[in-house]
């Protein structure tokens, strides 16, 4: 097929796409301007987009399509939001989200990089290949890579919408996992329960079936060493008290379920076709 290329797009701060490949033809003015929004807010999602292996040859464990902020490699900046910090009120207030995106995850991203100088064996390696290998062994990488990773996607995966899973995510929701209800349910049990601090996950497994996880920390499905299951996440929600704290207090279940009304369906939905080339 023949394709366009846009190359060097800029992603992320410092991360850089090789190249995106479209259909001929198919990137009208429109388009443009919705690919390039959907850059600036970080992830390059539109189903019609089929992403070419990148130079850095990090690939997805259940599919061909790759995350493009997997493929990035350091320095690593902080990534806009892509709304504002209101944007979520009144589910989740601003403070928090301010705090929580140019605080925290300024935080982990400015240890990530501190890690990787200190930590020849992940120098030149994109975020993709440092998350599938770290071990217990490499504490700062993983903590803060996972960091990194999984506040990047969470607010990728969020907005005041009002969206629903459709589709072919919604036939594999009930096919997986129950029923849409069912997943909240599962989600909200599996977020109350765990112990300090962490995530809950809809992950995609390599048969490419959904699959709810806990991991501890900043742990998530893609460091293969560290979980019990493996796999791609869809989406995952931050159970950190930081994520809460300030309007929730310590009812985190109360939070979990303001949460789920915040959930950018639209763009889980764009990943999980992404996740089924
Ligand atoms: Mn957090």
């Amino acid at each position: 097929m023949q394709r366009r290329f846009l190359q060097g797009v800029k992603l992320w701060g410092n991360y850089k796409i090789d190249c995106v490949c479209l259909p001929k033809n198919s990137m009208n003015k429109r388009d443009f301007l919705k690919i390039s929004g959907i850059v600036g807010t970080g992830f390059l999602l539109s189903p019609q987009m089929a992403c070419k292996t990148l130079k850095s040859g990090a690939k997805s464990s259940t599919s061909a399509w790759i995350d493009p902020l997997l493929s990035a490699k350091g320095e690593f900046t902080l990534p806009a939001l892509g709304y504002s910090f209101a944007a979520l009120e009144p589910h989740i207030d601003a403070m928090t989200m301010e705090i929580h995106h140019d605080k925290h995850h300024a935080a982990y991203i400015k240890k990530l990089n501190e890690g990787i100088k200190a930590t020849p064996a992940f120098a030149d390696k994109t975020l993709g290949e440092i998350l599938a290998n770290v071990t217990k062994d490499s504490p700062a990488i993983r903590n803060n890579g996972g960091g990194h990773y999984n506040h990047s996607l969470f607010w990728a995966v969020l907005g005041a919408n009002g969206s629903k899973p459709e589709g072919k995510l919604w036939e594999a929701i009930n096919r997986d996992l129950g029923s849409y209800q069912q997943m909240l349910d599962t989600l909200k049990d599996a977020g109350t329960k765990v112990f300090g601090s962490g995530w809950v996950w809809v992950c995609v497994d390599a048969d490419k079936k959904l699959f709810i996880s806990a991991t501890p920390n900043q742990d998530n499905p893609l460091m293969v060493n560290l979980v019990e299951k493996k796999g791609t996440p869809l989406f995952g929600i931050d159970v950190w008290e930081h994520a809460y704290y300030l309007k929730y207090t310590n009812e985190r279940k109360k939070y979990l379920e303001a949460i789920f009304n915040v959930l950018n369906w639209n763009v889980i939905g764009e990943r999980y076709a992404n996740l089924l080339l």
